[in-house]
């Protein structure tokens, strides 16, 4: 078999299909590579229904990796169902995702550490993602990966984002139902709050349930829920202990709970909807944004920068100029 033959996205969408998890892993190489050959898979993956999407998010060691280990286990045992038992869950793909990280070094190394239980199991798909080329960063890339997960036939995923910025928020917000992961101790829910985690969390988790401060934390939620909730849906706040395991079955419980809740209320298909708003979005203005660089180092631009300088042309008209001769060219060539 030839190379090319190989690395043809439709052969590894079809392998990773089969189960072949080395076939899944180099798609989403693909995509996080970006360019024409992250398109080549965007397409592939077009028209399937991502994965149920849990994402777990949180400052740096908050536990988030050591509760994914053994989330899986729950979500191998199945989504709770209300009556009694278990709707079976025929696999799962975890996706580590560091945005402060061009590379994903560390992290990987760590996360596979902490769940080599399930490192052989090959219903479980444990992946790091970082991005190298892809335009429009992570933001972008993780809905591009949720979609194959999705058309290689994975019905639930967790992302795992590390930190507390914008981007982090961005990123979980690809997730259906998002899990804030605090611990004890003076202020970190406070901190949660001012990065904008609290608008995004479905369910709180204060997790090193073992450490003293976890009745102050759960009280400071309380109040900032108190504050702020104005929707059908109060987030829980579960307490968990990630090195014994102790509450992840809560946790998970919540998480079908709140999956529920999305379903029976129709509102599951509005939040997709209006995240693939924002997605499209982003796609537009990442690919403008690439555009007018392009743009900016052309004779043309050199030009009309020159008339404005020399004050023969007003930078508005010089604008227009050049958007009305660029426009049709920059949405045939970006990538
Ligand atoms: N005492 C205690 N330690 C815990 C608990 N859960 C996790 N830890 C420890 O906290 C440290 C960080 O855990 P991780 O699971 O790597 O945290 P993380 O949020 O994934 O960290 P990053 O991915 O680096 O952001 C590890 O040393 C864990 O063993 C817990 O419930 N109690
Ligand atoms: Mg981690």
């Amino acid at each position: 078999m030839s190379v090319g033959v190989r690395s043809d996205p439709e052969v590894l969408l079809a392998a990773a299909r089969a189960g072949d998890q080395g076939a899944l892993a180099r798609l989403i190489s693909a995509i996080e590579r970006g360019g024409s050959g992250a398109r080549a898979v965007a397409r592939l993956a077009t028209g399937t229904s991502p994965p149920y999407t849990l994402g777990l998010t949180g400052a740096p060691g908050a536990g988030k990796s050591t509760i994914t280990n053994e989330l899986i286990t729950e979500v191998r045992r199945g989504w709770p169902r209300d009556g009694a038992g278990r709707e079976p869950v025929d696999a799962i793909a975890v996706l580590a995702v560091d945005p402060s990280s061009p590379f994903s070094g560390g992290a990987i190394l760590g996360d596979r550490v902490r769940m080599q239980a399930h490192a052989t199991d090959p219903s479980v798909f444990i992946r790091s993602m970082a991005t190298r080329g892809h335009l429009g960063g992570l933001t972008l890339a993780v809905p591009d990966a949720l979609r194959l997960l999705g058309a290689a036939g994975l019905p639930v995923a967790i992302i795992e984002t590390v930190g507390v910025g914008q981007m982090e928020v961005e990123v979980a917000g690809s997730a259906d139902t998002t899990a804030v992961v605090v611990t004890p101790g003076w202020g970190d829910a406070m901190q949660a709050n001012k990065a904008g985690l609290l608008e995004i969390a479905d369910i709180f988790v204060i997790n090193k349930a073992d450490r003293p401060g976890v009745h102050q934390a759960r009280h400071d939620l309380e109040q900032m829920l108190d504050l702020t909730v104005a929707s059908d849906w109060r987030p829980p706040i579960v307490e968990t202990t990630g090195s014994t395991g102790e509450g992840v079955e809560v946790l998970w419980g919540e998480v079908a709970r709140h999956r529920a809740h999305l379903e029976s209320s129709g509102r599951l298909e509005v939040v997709r909807a209006e995240r693939l708003s924002r997605e499209l979005r982003r796609i537009i203005s990442a690919r403008v944004a690439a555009g007018v660089e392009d743009l900016a180092g052309g004779e043309d631009f050199a030009a009309a920068l020159l008339g404005v300088q020399q004050g023969t042309l007003d930078p508005y008209d010089a604008a227009d100029r050049l958007l009305t001769a660029a426009w049709p060219q920059m949405v045939a060539e970006t990538p």
